[in-house]
């Protein structure tokens, strides 16, 4: 099995040229997102072995999908293409400065994932299994394959990273909490950002918060508190700024980006703080193309940033 696994729902993607709105537009590009599968592609190119899984359509979309990440060298032995549902699909658009997704991924093919589709050996042979909430909030029968896939892999001692991805356009804050704080509960590695955790803990109170992570046997790292990164430790507190970002032009798959950069600094070896510099730098450039993950850097890429080394242009 791949060192680093992964599973959810990915979506065939669809953009208007930049402002235009969908009502007006003429033309989309097409391409394909999930948070699940942008790290897995983020991990791939920094060099990783890793696998992602979960159930597509047997359609164009579910195809492309499945082609594009095995060319960028993700294990997808373990995807399924479906006939009896379709490749859930995403929508999104900016007007006037203001973000909108709009998702018709209701009865998608993933969303009737089951426990019985994990392939227990696989997940029992890698060393690190991640998961995210968007995956809990897709259905029934999907936040039961990610508490088994949790449960197998916490079995294996396989550790368990978890990124809650709060989708308030998928279930509600009160549905939410009651399935991702379990999860929380029994994750390794526990990456949330300080807007999910302050809609998850019902305050803005930083020292509560604190509080309510270091009860929790995780690693958490708090994404964007003060353009920061705050690694809570056992107790410890460490912060790594932001790496920045010149030419901002897509935050979406920001979060995603920086996980793959994390997850694959762990599956290399690095302690938390130094897994964080890495996930900066990969969150950085997720955002500085369009798309969720197209931007996301080569290993050699990411390692010039991280050592500062000048950019040889021609
Ligand atoms: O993190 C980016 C994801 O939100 C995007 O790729 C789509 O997975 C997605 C979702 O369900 O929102």
């Amino acid at each position: 099995a791949p060192d680093l696994i992964t599973f959810g729902e990915s979506m065939a993607l669809f953009m208007p040229p930049e402002h235009r709105a969908l009502e007006r537009a003429v033309s989309l590009e097409q391409g394909f997102g999930g948070a699940e599968s942008n790290v897995a592609i983020g991990a791939a190119r920094l060099g990783v072995s890793v696998g992602w899984f979960g159930a597509l359509g047997d359609d164009p979309f579910g195809r492309m999908i499945v082609k594009t990440m095995r060319g960028e060298g993700v294990d997808v032995s373990q995807a399924k293409l479906s006939t009896e549902a379709s490749t859930g699909l995403m929508f999104r658009e900016s007007v006037a400065g203001r973000l909108a997704v709009h998702y018709y991924r209701k009865n998608s093919a993933a969303s009737q994932m089951a426990p019985d589709d994990l392939n227990e050996d696989y997940i029992r042979g890698s060393k690190l299994l991640h998961v995210t909430g968007i995956t809990m909030a897709l259905s029934e029968s999907c936040r039961r394959t990610v508490l088994r896939a949790v449960e197998i892999a916490r079995e294996a001692d396989v550790p368990v990273s978890f990124d809650p991805n709060l989708r308030l356009k998928l279930w509600s804050i009160e549905e939410a909490r009651e399935a991702l704080l379990p999860i929380a509960a029994k994750a390794d590695y526990f990456l949330p950002g300080w807007d999910e955790l302050q809609l998850l803990y019902e305050t803005s109170d930083w020292e509560l918060v604190k509080a309510r992570l270091n009860e929790l046997n995780a690693v958490s790292i708090v994404k964007s508190k003060d353009d920061q990164t705050v690694i809570l430790d056992k107790g410890k507190t460490d912060t790594v700024p932001f790496y920045p970002a010149d030419n901002v032009v897509d935050t979406v798959g920001a979060g995603d980006g920086f996980c793959a950069g994390f997850l694959s600094g762990i599956v290399k070896g690095m302690t938390p703080v130094e897994a964080v510099r890495l996930a900066s730098v990969t969150g950085s450039l997720a955002v500085q193309m369009r798309g969720d993950w197209e931007a996301l850097p080569t290993w050699a890429a990411a390692a010039q940033r991280l050592d500062g080394k000048a950019w040889v242009e021609r």
